[in-house]
């Protein structure tokens, strides 16, 4: 007897139930020569960021708010999270076969793991553990940022341009945590399930709009800001534009992503170079913005071209919908 086939009701409103791990998987079939260890490095990724945003939702539990009662290399002082963020990406991503080298915002040097040769790409691994840490004693969002190269022995600085980035993405610790990334085909956007902790797919190959009617700028810092920032300010403001400020580049950037707009950190008198770090911060959201139709640039130079100095360098950074930024570009060549 012929059975009637019952409609099957799609599980968490996506058409199709694809986790980060097998979303992955799919994704290694691009390349060639793949051996999983870039999925590995994503999937040591993915754990690391659980953990964070598990010890997150405790933090004022277990008290671990609040500084360790020491700067980091930026003169910064480092708060107990940023210190557990980075201890736990950097104890998992080190048992990761293909990983050899780690570079972070609250580290002062590359650290060099699995330093035996052998076949088999080798990746570095650079990341900013906690974005947006002045958000964390009044439970705002927070974020972790992160860029993955190809290491080769004839640069073992790891200083290369964005451009070369591999994959690249940031995790938003908000009301739901967030998993962006990009491995150069598209941006694609994954909701952590705590019920069955694994990150499931929500969205595929973003775009940004091409134009959106809000800004995100420190405001407060308007009179050290070059001229031209300022011009397009008040164009913004006459405009009619919203203003949106989180305090945290991995949730300002994000509202951009979906919705468009300009996410910008300028050189201020205080901070020339601006205050955002090029290799853990600016490459990575560069890649991402880029990968899904944005546009990154610096105000003069594409932010994926830079040839980096230094692993904590700082650069001006302007990310955003590509009408945005043109009518900044203008402002700014005024
Ligand atoms: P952090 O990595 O030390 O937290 O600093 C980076 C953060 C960015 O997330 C954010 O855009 C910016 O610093 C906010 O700085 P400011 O308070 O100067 O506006
Ligand atoms: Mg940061």
């Amino acid at each position: 007897m012929a059975s009637t086939a019952r409609n099957i009701e799609p599980i968490f409103g996506c058409s199709s139930f694809m986790t980060l791990q097998t979303h992955m998987l799919a994704d290694e079939h691009r390349f060639r020569d793949a051996n999983g260890a870039l999925s590995w490095i994503i999937s040591a990724l993915a754990i690391s960021t659980k953990t964070i945003s598990a010890r997150l939702k405790r933090a004022r539990l277990e008290d671990v708010l609040g500084e360790v009662g020491r700067d980091n290399i930026h003169g910064e002082h480092q708060q107990k999270l940023d210190v557990i963020a980075n201890d736990v990406l950097v104890q998992v991503l080190r048992g990761r076969d293909g990983v050899a080298v780690l570079g972070s915002e609250e580290a002062d040097d590359l650290l060099f793991v699995n330093t035996r040769t052998g076949d088999g790409d080798r990746y570095a691994v650079l990341f900013d553990p906690l974005d947006g840490t002045s958000n964390l004693d009044v439970a705002g969002p927070v974020g972790t940022i992160f860029s993955i190269f190809k290491t080769e022995p004839s640069n073992v600085d790891c200083l290369h341009p964005g451009a070369q980035q591999i994959a690249a993405g940031y995790v938003l610790y908000g009301s739901s945590t967030i998993f962006v990334l990009t491995t150069g085909a598209g941006v694609h956007m994954f909701v952590l399930d705590p019920s069955i902790g694994a990150y499931i797919r929500v969205e595929e190959s973003i775009c940004v709009p091409k134009f959106g009617a809000t800004y995100s700028i420190n405001e407060a810092n308007a009179a050290g800001f070059p001229r031209g920032y300022r011009r397009y300010l008040q164009q913004c403001r006459d405009e009619g534009f919203s203003s949106r400020y989180v305090g945290a580049m991995v949730a300002d950037v994000h509202r951009v992503l979906l919705t468009g707009g300009i996410f910008m950190y300028p050189p201020t008198q205080k901070s020339p170079e601006g205050k955002l770090r090029l290799m853990y911060e600016a490459n990575p959201m560069a890649m991402i913005i880029e990968q899904a139709g944005g546009v990154a640039t610096t105000g003069c130079e594409r932010i994926l071209d830079l040839r980096p100095t230094g692993l904590h360098q700082r650069v001006p950074v302007i990310l955003g919908s590509p009408d945005n930024v043109t009518d900044l570009k203008e402002c700014l060549s005024e």
